[in-house]
């Protein structure tokens, strides 16, 4: 019998959702407080990308007035920097261990003062605000830094830029070698109002240009517009060439980053089981957007795959004791299947109460026993066993996805059991298209190339994650480090997969591409974010190794990450303002109650 591709199990865990409606505050404009500029200037190199906001505001009142300051950045992104200068003195934030400003943080809201700087707005923003009091007939300018390493899915990178109602003029630059494939610009600004406010220009098939700057007429006449102006996404969508199989290689300042994506490989066969719940909590929009789903993905399964489905509600239901080909027959049944699954009435889950589960696999056959959670009669379960149970049941022979829907979810818990299986966890937003987020989801994973890749690099040091269970078309593995020594005559590189070497490449400096010398520091900030969000993302990043080294980073770096935060000092009065990274748990959670 031929190698499967291990089991992917998929886990629907639709558990009550807190729906937040989101009321986005809007800058008043006023005659007397002018916003004179507003630029928001992104420099994107090879994937890394580094945007600055600048807003320079007049206060053109004889009072003093405080003045505002909101954006909304990626979530993704780790500010950088925030500075502040008004009567001709600059206030710098300082990137602090969090616990330290946590200190200043209660000072200041015990003083009754607004302190906090960051919170989480949506799906992939958050939101950033300040104010200060500013002189009569003064002026002010913010400027806000953050940085991302733009990850690859479906076959694009997305650079997702948000301007808020106040006059933006928006600059992106992008450098790409060997070559951007294509670029296109979308999002609720690129319409056919402002169609004439943007230009996209091209330099050379390596150097890129688009330019968003709406008239102000136009920023209140587009249907995203109100009264105060344009607001809305601008999401630069573009590829790159890969001219060689084994990657691309930069280097700088003792730095390098690879970057991985051959498309030169055949699909292998999947295995996947969907477990999908129909408990009472998954009543009403959750079990139909399940459905519709459920219904695509079957379709998007090749011939050659297998496939098992399992519902659950109080009790587990197989649909069929093993997993079967992707035949159409089988295929056509399973759709019948689905089309009747319905949520089953009864009480919902109140508090947070989850069902926690258990799944043991046997080669082609899925079996799933479920555990109510502590709140239930059926008995008390910690989720560290369950955790422990799973691993063990998979002893890493597969990948374990879940996908958690809204908020209630217990979301850590989830994404910890991913993480330890080789995984992912993703939040499904209930929202109108909960079923094109399952999709899309399903998609990234739909197509695997490669597994158990190995990246070796010789003459290197401090590489980040080079070992990958998987590689899945339209996706990209990047590796950044050190090159001991900074001598490249020894660095070379290797992948291997299915430890039988296929891609090698013993590199010479002419196989590095130039780096402009005000880029050359970019290297060493990717390798940095690259090795601080790993870092974050390992499911022992409680243990102390591991969060030191990350703080470290982030504090050398001056990333406002989970472990650090900013401290703003205010002009006036020693007034002080703190930049958390929210979770996304804490945020939601404090705005709207569940029940
Ligand atoms: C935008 O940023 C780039 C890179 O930092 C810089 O070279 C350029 O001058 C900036 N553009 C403006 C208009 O500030
Ligand atoms: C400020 O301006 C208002 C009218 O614009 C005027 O009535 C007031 O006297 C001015 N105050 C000072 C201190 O100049
Ligand atoms: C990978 O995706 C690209 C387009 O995104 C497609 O052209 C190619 O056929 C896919 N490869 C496989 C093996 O499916
Ligand atoms: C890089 O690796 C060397 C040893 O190979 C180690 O001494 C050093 O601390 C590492 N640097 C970082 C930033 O982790
Ligand atoms: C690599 O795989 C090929 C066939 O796919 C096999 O002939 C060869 O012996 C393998 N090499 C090693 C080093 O395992
Ligand atoms: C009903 C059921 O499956 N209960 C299990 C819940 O989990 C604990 C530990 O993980 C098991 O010991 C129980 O058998």
């Amino acid at each position: 019998t031929m190698d499967r591709f291990p089991v992917r199990l998929i886990l629907l865990c639709f558990i009550s959702f807190c729906a937040s409606s989101y009321a986005t505050k809007r800058v008043s404009s006023n005659i007397y407080v002018d916003i004179y500029s507003f630029h928001i200037n992104s420099t994107v190199t090879s994937r890394y990308a580094i945007t600055v906001i600048t807003s320079r505001v007049a206060n053109r009142l004889n009072s003093s007035k405080e003045i505002h300051f909101q954006v909304k950045i990626p979530k993704n992104a780790f500010i950088s920097k925030f500075k502040l200068t008004t009567e001709g003195k600059t206030y710098d934030g300082v990137v602090k261990q969090k616990e330290e400003a946590q200190q200043q943080y209660s000072q200041a809201v015990s003083r009754g003062e607004s302190a906090g700087m960051v919170s989480s707005v949506g799906r992939t923003l958050e939101d950033f605000k300040t104010s200060v009091t500013v002189a009569a007939f003064s002026k002010v300018t913010f400027e806000l830094t953050y940085e991302e390493l733009l990850k690859r899915r479906l076959g694009k990178y997305q650079l997702l830029i948000n301007a808020q109602p106040m006059q933006p003029v928006i600059d992106v630059y992008i450098q790409e070698s060997p070559g951007i494939s294509f670029l296109k610009v979308e999002g609720e600004l690129a319409t056919h109002e402002l169609g004439s406010a943007q230009t996209t220009t091209i330099f050379d098939k390596e150097h890129m240009m688009v330019n968003f700057y709406p008239t102000r007429e136009q920023q209140t006449m587009c249907k995203r517009c109100s009264e105060n102006g344009l607001s809305g996404d601008l999401l630069i969508i573009y590829d790159v060439i890969r001219p060689k199989p084994s990657g691309e290689l930069q280097a700088s300042n003792g730095y390098f980053v690879h970057y991985f994506a051959p498309t030169d490989i055949q699909r292998i066969p999947k295995n996947v089981v969907f477990v999908i719940d129909k408990s009472g909590s998954m009543r009403g929009q959750k079990i139909i957007q399940t459905r519709l789903a459920m219904l695509k993905i079957l379709g998007d399964l090749t011939g050659d795959d297998y496939f098992g489905l399992i519902t659950f509600d109080s009790q587990v239901q197989d649909w069929k004791p093993e997993l079967l080909q992707a035949t159409e027959r089988n295929l056509d049944e399973a759709k019948t299947f689905v089309n009747m699954i319905k949520a089953r009435g009864g009480k919902m889950y109140q508090n947070s109460a989850l069902l926690q589960r258990q799944c043991f696999w046997a080669p082609n056959k899925a079996l799933c026993i479920f555990n109510i959670s502590k709140n239930s009669p059926t008995g008390e379960t910690n989720p560290e066993s369950i955790q422990a149970s799973v691993k063990s049941a998979i002893q890493g022979k597969f990948p374990l996805y879940c996908l958690g829907f809204g908020f209630d979810v217990s979301f850590n818990f989830l994404e910890k059991m991913a993480l330890e299986n080789n995984g992912v966890a993703r939040r499904i937003y209930e929202d109108s298209d909960a079923d094109l987020q399952l999709q899309g989801f399903f998609e990234e994973i739909a197509t695997p190339l490669l597994t158990d890749v190995q990246m070796n690099y010789v003459g290197a040091e401090n590489v980040t994650q080079a070992s990958f269970t998987q590689y899945y078309n339209g996706s990209e593995i990047v590796v950044a480090g050190q090159i001991t020594d900074n001598s490249l005559e020894t660095f070379q590189t290797e992948v291997i997969k299915h430890n039988n070497v296929t891609y090698q490449d013993s590199v010479s400096i002419i196989d590095f591409t130039d780096v402009l010398p005000e880029d050359e520091n970019f290297i060493q900030r990717l390798w940095a974010y690259l090795t601080v969000k790993q870092l974050l993302d390992r499911h022992d990043h409680e243990k102390e190794m591991v969060r030191k080294k990350a703080l470290y980073l982030s504090l050398k770096y001056k990333f406002v990450t989970p472990l650090t935060s900013m401290v703003v000092t205010k002009p006036q009065e020693e007034q002080t303002q703190v930049a958390h990274k929210p979770s996304e748990e804490e945020s939601k959670h404090g705005e709207s109650p569940c029940f």
